[in-house]
């Protein structure tokens, strides 16, 4: 494929490329590291509302990260209308509220999957209190992410703790407004090492076809054993409309939080074809797409921006895939051409096509180039003294 420029997308592509929406998760500004060390990084945001204002930055350079995700206590604050209204003064909304039940000492046995029935529902009222924050933001999507699982065969009964979660979230789901969804995210091991209470996609599917209409399943790309298909769970969640979210990132061996299509930017591709063949990429479909990523290493605000223009350069290749051509080639079995018709896309290069479609939007070309010749950097770090950490336990 020739190089193409803006009027190689189809209308309907072009469209769909405008009007991608990649949101920001707080966490990915503050100080964050590994169990050794975390490096703190000068200019640091000490509060939610300074977390918000970097990610308005990500925001106003690519044009293309208009919501921010929270995670409740890190993003604690006394007054979550008025957080609202500083992230719409920024231009920006409120995404996902991330409910946190794995930092308390009364979690050491679980959560929602507790044997002790006080501390399920201590947990439950954590969801609760996190609905109550979505009200008051204006977010639609309670984000479940639980570190319950066991370290030794025989600890806790497998199944008993099954039926404990479906009751546990049964009540969460049932406390949920209209306008609200509950969204089940899964991740195969870690802090358990033995089993995890919601290991894979079908064990998140299942609970969420039992509570119903308004629960999805989040599929972050980190969660899985390596060598995994994660376009093959793409596809099938899609297929059921249980698709809800994702958490991006990339990974080399384990969980690693590093910047989505840095480690495999092949498979973000693959990822994002079977979200366009899924027609999900509209934003209407219901599924959000979602940074999960800390910058242990790197400055966090250039390091959203390259996250944001990975994922679009991968859209825009998926976009770019002959559709005709693929089916006509899958349909006949002519297994070479429809590899080919993939790789071709795959292997175009459309970042000037970006670039005139940032242009076109009255953005800056080269969004990374353009933030860092703004200025900003500097000035927060000479205004911002003793940044605040990612996590508590960081
Ligand atoms: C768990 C996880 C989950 C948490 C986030 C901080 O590994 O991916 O999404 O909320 O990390
Ligand atoms: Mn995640
Ligand atoms: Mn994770």
């Amino acid at each position: 494929m020739s190089t193409p420029t803006l009027s190689s997308l189809t209308h309907e592509a072009r469209r769909l490329l405008e009007h991608q929406n990649i949101e920001l998760p707080s966490w990915a500004f503050g100080n964050s590291g590994t169990r050794f060390k975390v490096f703190t990084t000068p200019g640091t945001p000490r509060n939610a509302y300074e977390k918000l204002e970097d990610a308005a930055q990500v925001h106003k350079f690519t044009g293309a990260a208009g919501k921010v995700s929270l995670h409740i206590p890190w993003d604690e604050v006394e007054d979550y209308s008025d957080l609202r209204r500083h992230a719409e003064n920024l231009g920006i909304e409120i995404g996902a509220i991330n409910s946190n039940v794995f930092q308390d000492d009364d979690y050491k046995f679980g959560s929602l999957c507790n044997p002790d029935p006080k501390i399920r529902t201590k947990a439950v009222d954590t969801h609760k209190r996190c609905i109550d924050v979505m009200s008051a933001t204006g977010s639609t999507d309670l984000k479940i992410w639980l570190a319950d699982g066991t370290n030794y065969p025989g600890q806790d009964s497998i199944r008993e703790r099954q039926d404990r979660l479906a009751e546990s979230l049964r009540r969460i789901y049932d406390a949920l407004g209209p306008d609200q969804r509950l969204i089940l995210e899964y991740k195969f091991f870690e802090p358990a090492t033995y089993h995890t209470d919601v290991p894979d996609w079908g064990t998140s599917l299942l609970h969420c076809l039992d509570l119903g209409e308004k629960a999805s399943v989040v599929l972050d790309t980190g969660h899985h054993a390596p060598g995994t298909n994660i376009e093959f769970i793409v596809a099938q969640l899609l297929r059921v409309g249980r698709l809800g979210a994702f958490d991006f990132n990339s990974r080399f061996y384990a969980d690693d939080d590093l910047i989505v299509g840095a480690a495999d930017p092949f498979q973000l591709f693959r990822i994002m074809n079977e979200i366009v063949a899924g027609g999900a990429l509209d934003p209407e479909s219901g599924v959000a797409f979602v940074l999960d990523q800390c910058h242990n290493l790197e400055a966090k605000i250039p390091g959203e921006i390259r996250s944001i223009t990975n994922v679009q350069e991968a859209t825009a290749k998926a976009l770019l895939i002959d559709r005709l051509a693929l089916a006509e080639a899958q349909r006949s079995c002519d297994v070479l051409s429809a590899n080919a018709i993939l790789m071709d896309a795959y292997n175009t290069d459309v970042r000037p096509l970006l670039a005139e479609l940032r242009e076109s939007k009255g953005l800056a070309a080269d969004p990374m180039a353009a933030f860092l010749a703004s200025g900003h950097l500097e000035q927060i770090v000479a205004e911002r003294v003793g940044g605040q950490q990612a996590s508590w336990a960081a």
